[in-house]
């Protein structure tokens, strides 16, 4: 792998006396377990399997790395600022990091980020972009300001529909008049109580590669509305049109098409709330049984904005469900868990198949659902095999 300045990237987040030359690996940069799966590297892109998924509080190191541009060489603490406008801002502030950690309420929040994107590689035919398979997903605890109540310190005009957010990181042309994604969400989800404008990770500062020192987290919603290295939000009069809003970006046919089929801009529809998901986390796919023919199994199921309602697993292929326990979530917009002791009637090969349901009764399907131009949204069911032996 070529370097492109990591050096500067780390020079003041390395302990002294490491050897920046020839440190390119991404494990050891963005300090990563051995397990996670790097799909690109110009930007970097990293996803975890889903057995790296276990913790109900995904810990940075297991955590997915989804970036459209090159990570910021510089942070400037002292001067880093958020920038509030836009046209539906009745007025116009800036906020120092001081200012957003004293003079604000904190709030703390597990939420789910999903990237769009996730599962895109089983899509046919296939869509240009990284190739997630299930591990572009977390759900981490995090903490700052509610968006709402800068909103609401700013004052939003009644004509506001939708917040925009700009970032840090640079665009892969190097071009700086170009921003790699400048994207948001409508005024009733930045309004909502989870909506935040984090500075903090699992109890610590943000990692630099998930947004270090300021994020916007918009749980359950894709990943992409969930803006790093936050320097301005813009309250805007009509649907933001940053970097990624339009084309097929994070975008879906609004009527179901044929698998290939050419969609025109006017007829995609952004993606919002992410659709009812779920992870089969222990075993690792793969696993063999011996001597026991009970197991223990157990994941994660989540639902966009909506709670999950049911969680069941077949071992038959689909031809039978069985029902698993399922908890509460810690609070709105976090993934829930769920296990349950499977009996394998026999010796022999089974795949274990996972499905939730959401509060509305709308279950993942088994297979594969509509084909789209960038293959967002797939959450089929997820499956692994264990051999009884
Ligand atoms: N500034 C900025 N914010 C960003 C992105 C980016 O490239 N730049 N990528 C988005 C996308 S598409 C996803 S899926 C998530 C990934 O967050 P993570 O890398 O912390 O897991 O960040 C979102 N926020
Ligand atoms: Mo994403």
């Amino acid at each position: 792998m070529t370097g492109f300045g990591l050096d500067a990237v780390y020079g003041a987040l390395m302990p002294e006396g490491e050897d920046f030359l020839g440190i390119q690996d991404p494990y050891e940069l963005f300090q990563k377990h051995e397990d996670m799966v790097l799909l690109n590297d110009k930007p970097w892109n990293m996803e975890a399997q889903a057995h790296l998924l276990n913790d109900y509080v995904t810990p940075a190191s297991k955590m997915f790395i989804r970036n459209n541009g090159l990570i910021p060489q510089k942070i400037d603490l002292e001067n880093w600022q958020l920038t509030i406008d836009g046209e539906s801002a009745i007025t116009q502030k800036k906020y120092s990091l001081a200012d957003l950690k004293n003079n604000f309420e904190p709030y703390t929040y597990h939420l789910t980020l999903e990237c769009g994107g996730n599962g895109r590689s089983e899509f046919n035919p296939p869509a240009k972009g990284n190739q997630w398979t299930v591990g572009a997903v977390s759900c981490a605890k995090w903490t700052g300001v509610r968006l709402r109540d800068l909103l609401e310190d700013v004052g939003v005009k009644s004509d506001a529909v939708y917040i925009g957010y700009y970032g840090e990181d640079s665009h892969l042309s190097g071009d700086p008049s170009k921003k790699p994604i400048s994207r948001g969400v409508p005024i009733t989800k930045a309004m909502l109580e989870e909506t935040l404008v984090a500075y903090q990770m699992n109890g610590e500062d943000i990692p630099l590669v998930h947004g270090f020192p300021l994020r916007l987290v918009a749980g359950g919603w894709p990943a992409s509305a969930s803006g790093k290295w936050l320097t301005r939000l813009s309250i805007r009069n009509k649907v933001h049109d940053g970097a990624k809003m339009g084309g097929a970006s994070y975008r879906v046919p609004c009527k179901p098409v044929a698998p290939g089929a050419k969609v025109l801009d006017e007829n995609m529809c952004i993606i919002e709330s992410m659709p009812v998901k779920s992870l089969i986390t222990y075993p690792k796919t793969g696993a063999i049984l011996s001597g026991n023919k009970n197991l223990k199994i157990n994941g994660h199921a989540w639902a966009g904005e909506l709670p999950v309602k049911q969680m069941e697993y077949s071992i038959d292929f689909g031809a039978t469900w069985h029902l698993c326990k399922l908890k509460q979530p810690t609070n709105r917009l976090a993934w829930q868990q769920w296990d349950v002791e499977v009996n394998f009637p026999q010796k022999g090969y089974y795949e274990v198949w996972a499905k939730a349901t959401d509060s509305s009764g709308v279950s993942q399907p088994t297979i594969l659902p509509g084909w789209n131009p960038k293959g967002y949204l797939n959450n089929a069911c997820h499956r692994i095999a264990i051999q009884v032996s």
